[in-house]
């Protein structure tokens, strides 16, 4: 027995953020990394004064209902937090965190990777090469789009899609428009090349990459839907790095069967690890498993960040990152 909080880590988590949670909690760690599901989440929430979560974890308003809870704070691995009912986690008390910043560059990296995978075939290409296909090199063999000095037009424009917005206009030299109902200073939007548009529907028009940046809430579910995806050029592509429900995936197919898009860039899906099986099927379509924040240095830092928010919230100071 000891009197340090205890600390549920859900996930297995790189060893030295494992180190950091046991120098100072009672820290139960998942080195098995088999997730809790919602009955090891309630027996969580009912046992442990804190809680480490990451998106793979449903903390449910009828999970923060259920009583006895010991759990006072819930300190979210990542940035995004839809994970979490935070408005049933506000009305009870419990405190949630979230990890920014420290992830912003390796996410605003994969956004790029997927854009120009999508626009280059490079997909393909490899399956082509690693299935002996190729057959040697001719001039109009696999021609995909060009990027450089192309619209890139971004949906929302917080931290992640402003470095986008730096690689890709100073980068490659691309135009890039967004619209943001909570835009930026203008200055640091002009720093950036970044041009606002009032409407999100512009965006849509003018661009010929549409990258999503907005985060998951009643107010994005499936703000890409028919009607929007139909608004995009036939020769743009859709690149999402943000969460699958902000597009309405059976739109996104329907969008791509018809040719109504050129293709799409994802690494988030309406109901993951599930992706809708006709995607697969497409070659002008990139699908990657949710790697936005996956380098070992950001994984460390997103970890350590979340330490030093229980760390905060054990020793009575404000969270760096309250969510609520
Ligand atoms: C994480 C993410 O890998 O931060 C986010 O919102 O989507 C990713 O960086 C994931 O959330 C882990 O919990």
């Amino acid at each position: 027995m000891s009197d340090r909080p205890v600390v549920v880590v859900t996930r297995r988590l790189p060893d030295a953020v494992h180190d950091a949670l046991r120098g100072a909690f009672d820290a139960r760690l998942n080195p098995e990394d088999r997730p809790l599901g919602p009955e090891g989440l309630r027996g969580a929430l009912a046992t442990a004064d804190a809680l480490l979560t990451t998106v793979t974890d449903s903390v449910t308003a009828d999970l923060l209902a259920a009583e006895p809870r010991r759990t006072r704070l819930v300190a979210n691995f990542g940035v995004g937090f839809n994970n979490i009912d935070v408005e049933a986690a506000k009305a009870r008390g419990v405190a949630v965190s979230n990890t920014p910043d420290v992830l912003t560059d390796a996410t605003a990296d994969l956004a790029m990777t997927l854009l120009l995978m999508v626009a280059r075939r490079t997909g393909e290409g490899e399956r082509h090469v690693r299935n002996g296909q190729w057959t040697g090199w001719r001039p109009t063999h696999m021609l995909g789009a060009h990027v450089t000095g192309k619209t890139l037009g971004l949906v929302g424009m917080g931290r992640i899609a402003r470095a986008v917005a730096q690689r890709a206009h100073h980068g490659f030299q691309m135009k890039v428009i967004y619209h943001d109902p909570y835009p930026p200073p203008p200055d640091v939007a002009r720093a950036l090349g970044a041009e606002p548009r009032d409407t999100l529907e512009q965006v849509l028009r003018q661009a010929d990459f549409v990258s999503l940046h907005c985060p998951a809430s009643p107010e994005t579910h499936h703000l890409m839907n028919r009607e929007r995806l139909a608004l995009m050029r036939p020769e743009a592509f859709l690149v999402n790095t943000a969460r699958g429900d902000v597009v309405d995936e059976a739109a996104l197919v329907e969008a791509l069967v018809a040719g109504r898009i050129a293709g799409a860039g994802l690494d988030v899906f309406e109901r993951e690890p599930q992706v809708t099986q006709a995607l697969t099927t497409m070659d002008n379509v990139v699908l990657l498993p949710h790697l936005g924040s996956a380098t070992t240095e950001t994984r460390v830092a997103m970890g350590m960040r979340a330490f030093e928010n229980l760390q905060r919230f054990f020793a009575g100071q404000p969270l760096r990152d309250r969510v609520v």
